[in-house]
């Protein structure tokens, strides 16, 4: 258990230096979004802001976070936010040197485990937007766990550059 808190406490670390670096080049907040709520903890969580020129029903953008701890196994089963009218996790492969993006109707938590939806990976997607936020919004989301329930959390949005300096 000390062990893992341990390693746990490094790994923030290093993220929270790898955020200092996105508010220096973009002018925006350090420090991604967060929720600590019945037994899930949700880190880091940051959405690039996405590129204008199509109408906002065409536009996507994708959330990022962790969720690093919960109390028990649980599943995210849906997502909500104000800001589109579909809001899913998405699974992201190479297929035939292809980059592929599937819908995941449902995202398995283990305990202890944590889960990380990160840029080159799984993700959140918000689709068909009622509005298109900037770089400095925060975008709200509420992720409905099996077990947990409702957690809410707003996600800083952050320069599409900003957050490609950080993609493996
Ligand atoms: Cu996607």
């Amino acid at each position: 258990m000390t062990t893992a808190r341990t390693r746990a406490a490094s790994r923030r670390t290093v993220l929270v230096a790898g955020l200092v670096t996105v508010a220096c080049s973009c002018g925006g907040k350090a420090g991604g979004g967060s929720a600590d709520q019945n037994g899930i903890r949700i880190t880091d969580a940051v959405s690039p802001a996405p590129a204008g020129g199509v109408s906002p029903r065409e536009m996507t953008m994708a959330v990022y976070l962790t969720i690093s701890e919960t109390a028990a196994a649980d599943t995210l089963d849906s997502i909500a936010t104000p800001v589109a009218r579909t809001a899913r996790v998405h699974d992201e492969k190479m297929d035939n040197g292809m980059q592929m993006m599937m819908p995941v109707s449902a995202l398995p938590v283990e305990r202890t485990h944590p889960v990380r939806l990160a840029p080159g990976g799984s993700h959140i997607m918000l689709e068909n937007l009622v509005r298109v936020p900037a770089s400095g919004d925060s975008v709200p989301l509420v992720l409905f766990f099996r077990h947990a329930g409702a957690i809410r959390l707003k996600v800083p949005v952050v320069s599409y550059g900003a957050l490609d300096s950080h993609a493996p």
